[in-house]
C-alpha cells in the first residue's frame, strides 16, 4: 500500500490546514459527530449493498481456466435484475470506535460501526491478525465507483500500522477486514524471476468513514466517505513488532483488534517520556527496567509462559513490582 501510506502520511502533514478546515472567512469547521455519520454512512453502504451484486457465479465455479479471481460488482438492473444483491451474501461486524483512533476533538467512545466484507474464495494458508504483515493486491474504491488507489503488483502492509491512530492516518478497517481473509499457498518463482501464489484468498470489504479517513479529505476521498477495499491476501508474517518475544496480537490485551488502546505503562510514559508506545511497540511492557523478553519463559517448543512470581494476578512483564 505505498499509496495508501504516501496518502496517509501526506494526510497526517495536511491536517488542520487543508482547505477543507477552512469555512468562509477562513473559520475553522469542526468535525461532525462520528455517531452521526455512522449511522449516515451505514444506510449508504446498505444501499449499495441493496442494489449491486457481483461475480458471484464465476467464483462458484466450476472455475473457467481464465478466471483471475477479480471481483466484478455491477448494479441489480435491466438484464441483471434477478441477480442476488451483495446484502444477502455479506457478513458483518460491529466494531466499536472511540473519536480518540480519529484524532477528534469531541469525546465520543464506543460508537458502533457495521464493517460488511465477503471472502468469494478463501485462502488455502494461515489467516493473519490485525497485528500481523501481508503481502497484497488491493483496489480501493468510492460507492461510485471511483478508484482512489490500488496496488496490482502486490505491497507488503503492516496492518497495524494502517490502524495507527490520529487525524488521517486511520483505515482501522483495512486491517480488520483483511484478517478475515486467509493467505494463500508457498509461492512458485517462476523462471522469468516472476512468481505465483496458488489459491490466495480473495476479498472485499465495505466500510464506514469512521473505519476509514473519517473527516480527511484528499485526493479523490472527500470527507465521510464509505470506503471499499477489494484485496487479494498472497503471503503474510506473524509480527513482533517490538521483538519482545510476544507476537504483537497477544499485545492486544483487551481483545479489541485494536493496538493502540493496550498500554501497560501508559500513566508514566505520559508523564515522563511522549511519545506512547503500545504494548505491542514496548520492548519494556510495565518500564521496570526490565525487558519484557526477560520476563517472559518461552518453551523449546517456541510455547510462551507468562510468569506472576509474586502471585498477584499480574504477570511479571507487566507488573512493575516483580
Ligand atoms: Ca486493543
Ligand atoms: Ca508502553
Ligand atoms: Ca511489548
Ligand atoms: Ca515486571
Amino acid at each position: 500500500m505505498k499509496k495508501l501510506l504516501g496518502l496517509l502520511l501526506a494526510l497526517g502533514l495536511l491536517s488542520g490546514c487543508g482547505d477543507d478546515d477552512g469555512g468562509p472567512g477562513g473559520q475553522i469547521i469542526p468535525p461532525r459527530l462520528l455517531s452521526e455519520v455512522a449511522l449516515e454512512n451505514d444506510a449508504e453502504i446498505v444501499e449499495f449493498l441493496e442494489t449491486h451484486f457481483y461475480n458471484y457465479e464465476e467464483f462458484q465455479g466450476p472455475i473457467t481456466p481464465d478466471f483471475d479471481f477479480k471481483i466484478l460488482i455491477d448494479t441489480i438492473a435491466g438484464e441483471n435484475a434477478d441477480r442476488t444483491p451483495l446484502l444477502e451474501q455479506v457478513i458483518s461486524k460491529v466494531i466499536n470506535v472511540n473519536s480518540i483512533e480519529l484524532g477528534l476533538s469531541e469525546e465520543e467512545n464506543d460508537i458502533p460501526h457495521t464493517l460488511y466484507y465477503l471472502i468469494p474464495r478463501q485462502g488455502v494458508g494461515p489467516n493473519p491478525s490485525v497485528a500481523d504483515s501481508v503481502f497484497m493486491r488491493y483496489t480501493g474504491k468510492l460507492l461510485d465507483d471511483t478508484e482512489f488507489d490500488a496496488s496490482n503488483t502486490g505491497v507488503w502492509l503492516n496492518l497495524p500500522g494502517i490502524q495507527a491512530p490520529g487525524a488521517g492516518s486511520g483505515a482501522r478497517g483495512f486491517a480488520e477486514g483483511t484478517a478475515f481473509i486467509n493467505s494463500g499457498g508457498e509461492p512458485i518463482i517462476n523462471p522469468d524471476g516472476t512468481f505465483d501464489v496458488e489459491g490466495f484468498g480473495v476479498g472485499i470489504m465495505f466500510m464506514p468513514s469512521g473505519l476509514g479517513f473519517f473527516n480527511n479529505s484528499q485526493g479523490l476521498i472527500p470527507a465521510y466517505s464509505p470506503l471499499i477495499f477489494e484485496v487479494n491476501v498472497l503471503a503474510m508474517i506473524e509480527a513482533d513488532h517490538d521483538q519482545d518475544g510476544i507476537p504483537s496480537i497477544l499485545e492486544d490485551l483487551n481483545g479489541n483488534g485494536y493496538m493502540y488502546d493496550d498500554n501497560t505503562d501508559e500513566a508514566e510514559e505520559r508523564e515522563f517520556r511522549q511519545p506512547l508506545f503500545a504494548d505491542f511497540l514496548d520492548l519494556d511492557d510495565d518500564n521496570d527496567g526490565i525487558r519484557t523478553s526477560e520476563e517472559i519463559s518461552i518453551d523449546a517448543d517456541g510455547n510462551i509462559t507468562f510468569p506472576d512470581s509474586d502471585g498477584d494476578g499480574i504477570p511479571d512483564y507487566r507488573d512493575p513490582d516483580s
